[in-house]
Formats: structure tokens, sequence, C-alpha cells
């Protein structure tokens, strides 16, 4: 009978142990179950930097959209403004098998290995703000930001209407440009906006410089600038912090902003419409025109997983509408390749 009993008894302890392992088993699977016992979609998400307001909003933006709460568990990298940091988090990510990656690319070139890798891994890709350069499109499922060119294009017709409404000849158009990161989408799109009509209308363009977006490069640089020429009547800045420095600069040079050139004030527009400082600046006419660049790509970015959660396809490249904010009652609409865009007064 000692014998049966040891012998049941070893099954029963076999059968805890099973029980007790398959729920480990169980239990780790539902440690990626969230509390509703809903399964929660791990995501990678590597953004660029904390280099501006936009920045910092962006990122703010995701973060909340892809919470805990909304079921995700989120691995948040920031590249410090350096590709390889990116890469490196991208790695990580596919190192950890996540559910999707998020990139946030600070230039357009250099992505297609790791890319490659993860696709290689089975992970979709999805890229938002700025574009990534790649031969192969299938290297990541969508992309969703802004039309940085219409963005330039819009900035660069409100320009042409304004100065001539004041009647000032094109040629006494004297702009000096500074630029965004090189080579980020961003820049590229919002600089070919304002050469192409540079071209068009024979404006006088005296410099262009990168200010790579931040507050500190477009004080300098605005400062060189005022160095080298004495008929600046218009500053085109790629986001608002670069605009901030700028006009700091051009008041230390004891110059006044404003949108009367005629008066010989300078005239600097600008790109995002996020940071307080740069819209109460437009209040007060010290920025004459921002044109919207939308940050909150959190929620888009969250019903692009939940479409391809649910097996559909999201479509490839997904644009946000923007506005232009400008506190000139003139203007109230601008036209690009035919098709009219409406100004949003701030005042
Ligand atoms: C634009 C974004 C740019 C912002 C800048 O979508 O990539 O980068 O315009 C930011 O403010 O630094
Ligand atoms: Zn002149």
């Amino acid at each position: 009978m000692k014998k049966t009993v040891n012998l049941t008894a070893i099954l029963l302890l076999l059968a805890t142990l099973l029980v007790a392992c398959r729920s480990t088993a169980v239990s780790s699977q539902s440690s990626s179950e969230s509390t509703e016992g809903k399964k929660t979609i791990t995501v990678g998400f590597s953004q660029l930097g904390a280099e501006s307001d936009w920045r910092s909003t962006n990122t703010e933006s995701m973060l909340t959209a892809l919470s805990e709460e909304n079921g995700y568990t989120l691995i948040y990298k920031n590249g410090q403004q350096k590709q390889a940091n990116q890469i490196t988090a991208l790695r990580m990510f596919i190192q950890q098998d996540v559910d999707y990656i998020v990139l946030a690319p600070e230039t357009e070139t250099g992505w297609d290995f790791v890319l490659q890798e993860a696709k290689d891994a089975g992970i979709p890709v999805i890229i938002v703000d700025r574009r990534v350069d790649v031969t192969d499109r299938s290297l990541y499922t969508c992309w969703v930001g802004s039309d940085f060119e219409l963005e330039g294009q819009k900035m660069a017709a409100w320009i042409h209407d304004y100065t001539t409404m004041q009647n000032i000849a094109p040629e006494d158009i004297h702009i000096v440009h500074i630029q965004g990161t090189l080579g980020s989408t961003a820049q590229l799109g919002r600089t070919r906006g304002l050469t192409n009509a540079v071209r068009e209308y024979g404006w006088d363009l005296l410099a262009q410089e990168s200010g790579d977006f931040t507050e500190v490069r477009g004080k300098e640089v605005m400062a060189e600038f005022l160095r080298q020429y004495d008929n600046i009547n218009i500053v085109y800045c790629e986001n608002d912090n670069e605009a901030i420095g700028a006009i700091e600069a051009i008041e230390a040079a004891g110059k006044k902003v404003g949108s009367n050139i005629a008066a010989g004030e300078i005239m600097v527009v600008s790109f995002d419409g996020i940071n307080e400082k740069a819209m109460d600046y437009l209040k007060e006419g010290k920025i004459s025109c921002i044109a919207e660049c939308n940050p909150l790509h959190g929620p888009r970015v969250q019903d692009l997983i939940e479409m391809i959660e649910a097996g559909e396809t999201p479509a490839k490249y997904n644009y946000v509408n923007e506005t232009l904010f400008s506190s000139v009652s003139e203007i109230k609409q601008v036209t690009v390749d035919g098709k009219s865009y409406e100004v949003t007064l701030v005042n």
C-alpha cells in the first residue's frame, strides 16, 4: 500500500507542479496583459531629441497616447539629436521583440540597414513627423506628419501677398534664411518653399545658414547676419525657437522687428505655432506670420496601430491639415498651386 501512496503522492506533486508552471507561463503571458485582461501592445518609440518646444509637445503627445491605461507598454528612447543613438535604440527594440517600432527620424538618410533588420524580425515600423529616404519603402508600414513643402509654399505665398500689398518691389526684399536641422524633412520642405519663391518672384536672398531649430543657434546666426548685411528686411526662420533667438539678436542690435518694412522694421516669419512666447510675439506683431506645424501625433499613431491590429492596411502617407497664423488682418487666405488656404488671424 505504501508504494501506491507514494506513487499517488508523486502524481499529485507532479500535477501541482504542472499547473503551477503553466500558470507561471500564463502569468508571464499575462504580464503583457493589462489589468482588464486585454493584451497590451508593446511599442518601442525612438524620439530624435528635445531641441524645441515642438519636440517636447510631440513627445508628450506620444507618451500620453501610448500609455498603460490605453493598453500599451511603451519603451521610450530619446536620441539626443544623434542618429547613431536612434539606430542603437531600434536595435534594442528588435532585441526585445516589441510589437511595433515608432521612429521620429532626425534626418532622412541612413535608415536602410536597421529598418531591414526590423522587417526581418517581422516588426512593423511607423514613421512619425520627418520622413526617411530609403530605397525600399516596404521597410516601413506608414508615415504620419506634416506637408513641410506646403508649409513653406504657404509662407512664401503669404510673404508675396503681403509685400505686394505694401508695394515693395521684389528686388527690394532682402531676406536672410535661418534653416532647420540640415537634411531633416522639415528643413528640406520649408527651404524648397522659400527658394522656389525667390526664383519665381526675384527676391534678394542674402544668406542661408542652419539654426538647427534651436533658440541659441537662431540668435548666433542672426547676429552674424546683422554683422554682414545692413539691408535685411525679412527673416525666414524655420521654427519658432530660432525666431525667438533671432528677435533677441535684432533687438540687441538696436533694430526693430515688425511688419512695417517701409518704415525700416525687420519682418520675422516662422513655423510651428507651439511656443507660447512666439504666439505672444505674433499677437504683438513682433512675428508677422507663423505656419502651423502640428505636433500632436500621439492619437494619430495610436489610430494607425489600432488599424493594423484590426487587420486593416493604413494609408502609406497620412498628412495632417495645418493653417497659417498671422496678426496682419488684411490677408485672409493664401493660394498655392491654385488651391486656397485659410489664414487664422491671431490678435
Ligand atoms: C517639424 C519638426 C521640426 C519642428 C521643429 O515637424 O520636425 O522639428 O518644426 C522641431 O520645431 O525641432
Ligand atoms: Zn534694397
